[in-house]
């Protein structure tokens, strides 16, 4: 396993809309094991497969006591609204309110490939549609009014001038074992 570097706002590959994953074999396993690792070691509650690179239909979410594996996920079902705070790992130190569907129906394949169904609401609901949102493309700033985001991406650029698109996540931000 390996903690792989996180793409941050500016790196094309968060603009494209990621392909389906014909067949979890052994790359997609190792994929999958990365990403948790990644989202461990820079603490977050998400990581999509783009975020690292990789512009293949999987991410990972760890909330709420869940440990969820998605390949090719899809939201079949929403019910409701929420309004909620979220970050990014590719947009450090950002952060709004994002109204969001309050309930979701996930269907998506595990790590050995089977497919699987879930109900979920709450902060996982909310980290499901973000993950999702990224393999499309999405970044919760596009959730933001023009302006707000406009204003945030402003901000973030003035703060985070000469530092690059490729962060490493260095040892120091890591969980302590
Ligand atoms: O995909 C990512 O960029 C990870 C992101 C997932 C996420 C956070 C918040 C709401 C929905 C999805 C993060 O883990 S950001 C860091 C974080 O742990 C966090 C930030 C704000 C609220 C809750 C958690
Ligand atoms: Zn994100």
């Amino acid at each position: 396993m390996a903690v792989r570097d996180l793409h941050l706002l500016g790196s094309a590959v968060l603009r494209q809309q990621s392909g389906p994953v014909a067949e979890v074999g052994e790359e997609t396993r190792q994929l999958i094991d990365d990403l948790f690792e990644t989202m461990d070691a820079a603490r977050g509650i998400g990581l999509a497969a783009n975020q690292v690179g990789v512009a293949s239909r999987v991410a990972v979410v760890g909330a709420e006591g869940e440990r969820l594996v998605m390949v090719n996920p899809v939201i079949t079902s929403t019910e409701g609204s929420d309004r909620a705070e979220e970050g990014c790992l590719s947009i450090p130190e950002v952060y709004a309110d994002v109204t969001r569907p309050a309930r979701i129906v996930l269907e998506a394949l595990g790590r050995d490939g089977q497919p699987y169904r879930l109900e979920a609401e709450g902060l996982l609901a909310r980290a499901i549609q973000h993950e999702i949102d990224h393999l499309d493309g999405i970044l919760f700033l596009d959730h933001l009014s023009a302006l707000k985001r406009q204003l945030l991406v402003s901000r973030y650029r003035r703060e985070h001038r000469g530092e690059g698109i490729i962060k490493t996540i260095r040892p120091e931000h890591a969980r302590p074992e």
